[in-house]
């Protein structure tokens, strides 16, 4: 940013206007400056909003003021310019320790790996088949929870070692981890607390001003089956909104998918901080307890294909934290489904070659990836149950399997070679 000399020495009123219409594009000097992708951009200016709108306001005062003047402004704006790039330089380097970019630190301490699914949307109208855990939000320029106390809810409604907490409505008392029944949300009355679509219990995970920083994390370990592995989760989450806080200490809400070694599944993770008002999807309510505003997306919906996951036990983890400073909330409504293998979310891996289309009796893969080595095949049906598994003899990169035993239909064939599965679909007609 360069202002040209004027006679007076005072800054043009032009000159100021043209800076503060062109601020956004000042801004996105940073983002060339550090080569910080564009969704990450997003996220540091909508969470930073507050501190850069505030910064903006005091150039337009300070250049109307006259204090502002064409011999002082340029090292000004690069004084602003260095303290912003500090603060995305902070928050990309928060983004690096969190758990997309780490793998391995968000394993909890589970009892059980259930065969199935158990309970998964909370009908028993207990936590049954879940676990919960309770830590303590330390994260300061970067994420860190403290060690988490917890563990299977068994058929009582409530978290493990959770604190007490108040909810919202003065008398009551409310765990970490609660079922809902029905009701409104007592702050963002729009948000039913069972989910529209999620039959008679939701759950709810986390806690309203009490206990400060407090972390509530509701997990459930199952094995991955063609019948269950298309996993949905809806939630609406609370979020209030601090000001002055960075990336990382902000209140949180996060989904996460780890594999059978405790690592992320990328694909699957999302996380969220409350942010600003823009945030697409949310909405603000005001908050008199602390006198400021709390951001709420009402129920939402995601659906998370597991299909490259099955017979692997994968743990779905939800957590909303606090703020990591202490008194602002995070608490987030959730439920969850699960829905076979769907014949439209196989994706026919493209070195296989499947013949006749339809079969009758053979069905004959060639396979033109020489990395793999197919040991076991199993069909799956449209409904996701396994029809029959076998072992498999690849000979000159073609394995033939005798289908006579199947219907009319649509089905699966999964091919492992032990440590990879690989689908495609096929067809019988007789
Ligand atoms: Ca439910
Ligand atoms: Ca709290």
């Amino acid at each position: 940013m360069s202002f040209g000399l004027n006679a007076q020495n005072t800054l043009q009123s032009e000159e100021v206007e043209k800076v503060l219409v062109n601020w956004p594009q000042e801004q996105h000097a940073l983002q060339h400056r550090l080569d910080v992708n564009k969704q990450d951009y997003e996220t540091f200016f909508e969470v930073y909003k507050s501190t850069l709108d505030s910064d903006k306001r005091a150039f337009a005062k300070l250049a109307w003021k006259g204090v502002l003047t064409a011999s002082n402004v340029d090292a000004y704006m690069s004084t602003l310019f260095e303290k912003h790039m500090a603060l995305l330089k902070q928050f990309m380097s928060a983004k690096a320790t969190n758990p997309y970019a780490s793998t391995q630190n968000h394993k909890n301490p589970t009892s059980t790996c259930y065969p199935s699914d158990s309970n998964i949307g909370f009908e028993k109208g207990t936590l049954s088949g879940w676990n919960a855990y309770y830590a303590i939000n330390n994260s300061s320029s970067s994420f860190n929870l403290s060690a988490p106390v917890g563990g299977t809810c068994g058929n009582v409604t409530g978290a493990a070692n959770d604190p007490t907490t108040n909810m919202g409505t003065a008398g009551t008392t409310d765990y970490q981890v609660s079922i809902m029944t029905g009701g409104t949300d007592p702050l963002a009355t729009a948000i039913p607390r069972v989910s529209p679509t999620g039959g008679n219990y939701s759950v709810r995970v986390g806690d309203s001003t009490n206990p400060d920083q407090g972390v509530a994390i509701l997990n459930q370990e199952f094995t991955v089956t063609a019948a269950n592995a298309q996993f949905q989760y809806q939630y609406a989450v609370l979020l209030e909104n601090p000001i002055g806080h960075t990336y990382s200490e902000q209140p949180f809400f996060s989904v996460l998918f780890l594999d059978q070694n405790g690592d992320t599944i990328k694909s699957a993770y999302q996380f969220i901080v409350a942010s600003s008002a823009n945030k697409a999807g949310f909405d603000s309510v005001f908050y008199a307890g602390n006198n400021d505003y709390a951001y709420y997306k009402n129920w939402t919906s995601n659906t998370v294909s597991l299909a490259s996951y099955i017979g692997q036990c994968v743990t779905v983890q939800f957590e909303v934290g606090d703020c990591s400073l202490g008194g602002h909330f995070g608490y987030a409504y959730i439920d969850a489904s699960v829905a076979p293998l769907g014949i439209n979310e196989v994706q026919d891996n493209s070195s296989f070659s499947v013949y006749p289309v339809p079969a009758t009796n053979k069905l004959n893969v060639t396979i033109a990836d020489n990395s793999f080595t197919p040991i076991q095949a199993t069909v799956y049906d449209i409904t996701g149950r396994a029809v029959f598994t076998e072992n498999v003899n690849m000979q000159k990169n073609a394995i033939t399997l005798d289908v006579s035993r199947l219907d009319n239909g649509v089905y699966i064939l999964m091919l492992t070679d032990g440590n990879t599965k690989r689908q495609t679909k096929f067809i019988i007609a007789k």
